[in-house]
């Protein structure tokens, strides 16, 4: 069983709208508030989504290092660039991302269908992706939206060779509509198909968000969570805000005995290098 869980802050996405989400963070200040906070509550990672100043996602180098510095200047939080975008982004803006060198940045491992849309993710982007990061000592995250994927990777490590660092860490996202349902017997299914040695964490989209942290941590896995992927807290209830999901899996990472893991902590096992100069935050245990 892993000692410790590691708590993956996915705080805005690429498809909440700010004026239907007030409390989403897209402006610098507010995304670096939110990593502070989240670091604070347990987060040791930050999946990010960058948005321009006119709130809508963008892949705009220079906005998306301005946000990366300011991350790092207010959390030691490991930073992981999506490099998925939105479903509207082209693949070579998507590739571009990995010039605003983020410690970590997500590499998705196949096409889905995303509720009425189709998140592009063909062979050919997969492994640019993979030997980009290995080239330019950046760790992936390898989401995967269905079993197959699984497969994908299996074949991506064995024709390409380990990701940099060598540890191989994957994130089971659960419940997108037209990907694997987010339930305990899919998260289970996935489990045998995982490379040896891996760790995976599991996000579970909308509703599916609860069972599936429950069902992650009974499993030895991971959590990512956050308002790009959970909107509602509980029925009826709206998301306060990032905080109050990274509260909430760090308790129910507690009453499993597996406490967050500090940023420190998620270095060493995901294979990036120690920040030589760590922003101090206190982190209660
Ligand atoms: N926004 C989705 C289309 C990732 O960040 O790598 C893709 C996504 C995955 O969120
Ligand atoms: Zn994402």
């Amino acid at each position: 069983m892993t000692p410790g869980t590691l708590l993956t802050l996915a705080p805005t996405g690429a498809e909440s709208a700010k004026a239907d989400v007030p409390a989403l963070p897209v402006t610098v200040e507010e995304v670096a508030g939110t990593a502070r906070d989240g670091q604070a509550l347990g987060a040791a990672v930050l999946h990010l989504h960058v948005r321009g100043a006119d709130t809508r996602p963008t892949l705009d180098l220079p906005r998306v290092r301005e946000v990366v510095a300011a991350v790092r200047e207010s959390s030691d939080l490991v930073v992981q660039l999506s490099t998925g975008g939105a479903v509207t982004d082209p693949a070579d803006a998507r590739l571009a991302v990995l010039d605003a060198e983020p410690d970590a940045a997500s590499l998705s491992l196949g096409t889905v269908n995303f509720g009425r849309d189709v998140f592009y993710n063909p062979w050919d982007l997969i492994v640019e992706l993979h030997t980009r990061m290995q080239q330019r000592g950046i760790v992936p995250e390898y989401e995967v939206f269905d079993l197959g994927q699984l497969a994908t990777l299996t074949r991506l490590l064995d024709r390409h060779g380990p990701p940099h660092g060598g540890h191989v860490h994957v994130d089971l996202v659960m419940g997108v509509p037209g990907g694997m349902p987010g339930t305990t017997a899919a998260l289970a299914a996935c489990l045998p198909f995982l490379p040896a040695g891996a760790t995976f964490a599991a996000t579970g989209v909308g509703r599916t968000s609860l069972p599936v942290m429950l069902a992650a941590l009974s499993a030895g896995g991971h959590l990512r969570i956050g308002m790009e992927d959970t909107l509602t807290y509980a029925p009826g209830e709206p998301v306060r805000d990032n905080a109050q999901l990274v509260a909430r899996a760090a308790g129910l990472a507690r009453i499993a005995q597996r406490p967050p893991l500090s940023p420190t902590e998620a270095r060493q096992l995901l294979g990036i290098s120690p920040r030589t100069a760590p922003v101090p935050v206190e982190v209660p245990r």
